[in-house]
C-alpha cells in the first residue's frame, strides 16, 4: 500500500488531485482507514503488532501529503510570479496623497491652542437625549428658546445634537469631584458636529461643527472669558481681528453675549457670506447660569464659570476665505485637497 501511495503521489499534477489522494487513503472510506477498521477482526496479540504498523503508515501518509501540499503551493506561487509582467522600477510613483478636511485642520489647531492653556479635549455622541441637549442646560420643555434651533428628532425620542452645549452637563458631572475635593478648575473643550433643520444659505448649513468650551472654578469672571476668546482668535488667524461683543440671550448663560467678527470675505463692507451686515456671528458665550451649574452637581454660590459655543465651520470660512459654507459639505475632494495642515 505504501509503494502504491508513493507512486500516486508522484503523478499528482495539482492541489485538487492531491486532495483526492488524501481522501482515498485517509478519508472515512480510505484504504488506511479501512485497515484500521479491519483490526477489530484480529486476535488481541495480532491487534497490537498490526495496529502499530497501520498507525505508522497513517503517520507517514499524512506527513508525505503535508510535504507535497507545501511543495505544490510553492510551485503555484512560482508559476504566478513567472506569469506576472516585469516590473519597471524606473516608472514614477503615484504620489497623490489624501488630505484633511479644512474643518479637521482648524479643529486640531484650536484643540492645540486650548490644550496649551490647560484645557482637556472631550468627545461626545451625536445622538443625545432631550435632557442632555436642552433640559440640563436650562431649556425646559415648551421653553420658547427651543424655537431658536430647529431640531431633528428621532423616532426613539432621542435627537441629533443641535448644539455642543449638549455635553455641558456630562462634563460638569465628570469633573465636579476634582473641582470640589481638590480645587482643580474644570477646563474643557468639546468640538462636535451639530444638526439643524435650517434653510441653508451662504453662512448656514444643516450640518456644521461647533466647538464648545467651559471653565469653572472659584472667581472665574467675564475677563477670563474675554482673555481666552482673544487668545484663541489671534492664534487661529495669526493677526488682529476686529471683534464686537454684544448682549445675547441663551438660557444657559447669564449674562450672555454674542461675539461677532468683522467679515473677512468683504472686509466688513457687507456680502452674502455675512448676510450683508459686515459682521459674522461666530462665538456666543457668557457666564454659566447658576441653574446649569446646580444641575451639574456644582454649587453656584461657591463656583462660577464661563461657556462659549464657537461656530467652527464659520471660523473655517473666515480663515480660508471660503465664501459659501455649503462648499465645505460639497464633497469635492479636489476643492478640499487645497488645504494643508501646515498653514
Ligand atoms: C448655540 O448653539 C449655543 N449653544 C452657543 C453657546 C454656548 C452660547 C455656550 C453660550 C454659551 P447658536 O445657535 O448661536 O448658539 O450657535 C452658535 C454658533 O454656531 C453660531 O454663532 C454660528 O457661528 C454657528 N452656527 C449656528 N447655526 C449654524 C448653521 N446653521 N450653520 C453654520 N454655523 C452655525
Amino acid at each position: 500500500l505504501r509503494s502504491k501511495f508513493e507512486k500516486e503521489l508522484e503523478n499528482i499534477k495539482d492541489l485538487s488531485e492531491l486532495e483526492d489522494v488524501r481522501v482515498a487513503y485517509l478519508g472515512k472510506k480510505g484504504s488506511v482507514t479501512d485497515l484500521l477498521k479491519a483490526m477489530k477482526e484480529l486476535s488481541v496479540e495480532d491487534k497490537k503488532a498490526f495496529g502499530q504498523k497501520v498507525n505508522e503508515l497513517k503517520g507517514v501518509v499524512a506527513q508525505r501529503i503535508a510535504e507535497k501540499t507545501a511543495e505544490m503551493k510553492e510551485k503555484e506561487v512560482q508559476k504566478e510570479i513567472e506569469l506576472m509582467p516585469e516590473f519597471d522600477l524606473s516608472l514614477p510613483a503615484n504620489l497623490a496623497r489624501g488630505s484633511y478636511h479644512p474643518v479637521t485642520i482648524v479643529q486640531r489647531q484650536c484643540e492645540q491652542i486650548f490644550k496649551s492653556m490647560g484645557f482637556t479635549v472631550e468627545d461626545y455622541p451625536e445622538v443625545v437625549t432631550d435632557y442632555e441637549c436642552f433640559e440640563s442646560v436650562n431649556v425646559p420643555k415648551d421653553h420658547p428658546a427651543r424655537d431658536m434651533q430647529d431640531t431633528y428628532y428621532l423616532t426613539n425620542g432621542q435627537l441629533l445634537k443641535s448644539q455642543t452645549s449638549a455635553a455641558q452637563n456630562a462634563i460638569l458631572k465628570k469633573y465636579k469631584d476634582d473641582l470640589i475635593n481638590n480645587g482643580t478648575p474644570i477646563k474643557a473643550i468639546f468640538p462636535g458636529r451639530c444638526f439643524r433643520n435650517e434653510a441653508t444659505d451662504a453662512c448656514h448649513e444643516n450640518t456644521f461643527f461647533q466647538m464648545e468650551g467651559m471653565m469653572v472654578g472659584k472667581d472665574i469672571s467675564i475677563s477670563n472669558l474675554i482673555y481666552f476668546m482673544k487668545t484663541m482668535l489671534s492664534e487661529v488667524f495669526q493677526k488682529d481681528i476686529k471683534v464686537r461683543l454684544r448682549p445675547g440671550f441663551f438660557p444657559f448663560v447669564e449674562p450672555g453675549f454674542e461675539l461677532d467678527i468683522s467679515c473677512l470675505i468683504c472686509g466688513g463692507e457687507g456680502c452674502p457670506s455675512c448676510k450683508h451686515s459686515g459682521w459674522l456671528e461666530l462665538c456666543p458665550c457668557g457666564m454659566i447660569h447658576p441653574e446649569v451649574l446646580r444641575m451639574g452637581g456644582i454649587d453656584p454660590d461657591e463656583y462660577t464659570g464661563f461657556a462659549f459655543g464657537l461656530g467652527l465651520t464659520r471660523l473655517v470660512m473666515m480663515k480660508y476665505g471660503i465664501k459659501d459654507i455649503r462648499d465645505l459639505n460639497g464633497g469635492s475632494l479636489k476643492a478640499m485637497s487645497q488645504f494643508t495642515d501646515d498653514e
